[in-house]
């Protein structure tokens, strides 16, 4: 069943030294980690390289593991010098691997993720997917049928909903949340971070994105509004997805992204957004995208992820005694 690893001198390298599960019909955990190396959704002139994101959030450092004697069915926990609260203690997670994502077979891989979720969300564990483009946001929703009426909720500094490539292509990494607004038991849609300058041609998505009734808070808005106001102003929703994509953050903070752009978020900023998040509904599916190891400097961004999953995951799980 799931296998206790300590990852010090040996042994598969999991999120935080977590437990590995190989079989999902034999998964029990609260959350599920997922790596999603898919980056075959990014136009020819943005720079690739996701893929190898899951990889390198499972290398990053973290004061934090797992379990502290290598035994633990549950997380042990940690400290949150802030609040006073052991947070995640007695949670239980999972490193599920990657998905097996094969070269110019994308059908098939479109299906390997939503079956996979599937199986993740059967057995009543949180998916936190690991990309890969911000393609995957679509790909992994999709599976979410059961979680009528969902939310989403996308920090990034792009908009995300175009409707087509010039070619036609309807699925790629700019398209995502138009293809999510189309899923019928999706409903709000929030946007925190946008800054990224529209060209003329994507005036148009930007329209469809206000007719769908989107929320927009542009990271200049968020400056003067203040985290509260911008967590407040976010919709109660019964179940929230919430995808992260790394260029929401200022470059200076996670230059490790596809497409930096200036004027991003802070990490405290992005970290209390996330925790205000999990007051406002039930948070049933968190992934983190557009992650790119080869422009990261001294591991700053993979650091950075495994720190806002591990602040985030213990907003939505209180820890059990
Ligand atoms: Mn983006």
């Amino acid at each position: 069943m799931r296998k206790k690893t300590r990852d010090v001198l040996s042994g598969v390298k999991t999120l935080f030294g977590m437990p590995t599960c190989s079989n999902l019909d034999e998964l029990s955990a609260d959350i599920a980690f997922l790596g999603l190396p898919f980056d075959y959704g990014s136009r020819r002139w943005c720079r690739g390289g996701t893929r190898w994101g899951p990889a390198a959030v499972r290398q990053a450092q973290s004061e934090y593991s797992y379990t502290d004697d290598g035994q633990a069915e549950a997380a042990c926990g940690w400290f949150n010098v802030d609040t006073g609260v052991e947070e995640l203690k007695g949670v239980t997670m999972a490193d599920c691997g990657d998905v097996n994502i094969l070269p110019t077979e994308n059908e098939g891989n479109f299906e390997r993720v939503a079956k996979t979720v599937r199986q993740i969300l059967a057995r009543g564990s949180l998916p936190v997917v690991i990309g890969g483009d911000h393609t995957i946001p679509f790909l992994v929703v999709k599976a979410f049928e059961r979680y009528e009426p969902l939310d989403i909720v996308y920090l990034d500094a792009h908009l995300d909903f175009e409707d087509e490539t010039e070619e036609g292509v309807k699925v790629f990494n700019a398209s995502a949340f138009r293809r999510c607004s189309e899923l019928p038991f999706v409903h709000n849609i929030t946007l925190i971070g946008f800054r990224a300058p529209l060209p003329p041609s994507s005036r148009k998505a930007y329209d469809a994105a206000l007719k769908y009734g989107e929320k927009i808070i542009t990271a200049n808005k968020f400056r003067q509004m203040g985290v509260s106001k911008v967590v407040e102003s976010i919709p109660e929703a019964k179940n929230i997805y919430v995808s992260l994509d790394v260029d929401a953050l200022d470059p200076s903070v996670a230059p490790g992204t596809t497409f930096q752009e200036p004027g991003g978020l802070s990490f405290l900023e992005v970290q209390q957004t996330l925790v205000g998040i999990a007051k406002r509904g039930r948070v049933v599916g968190f992934d983190v995208a557009c992650f790119c190891p080869a422009y990261d400097c001294s591991n700053m961004t993979s650091r950075t992820i495994a720190a806002l999953i591990l602040h985030f995951m213990g907003a939505v799980f209180p820890s059990k005694s």
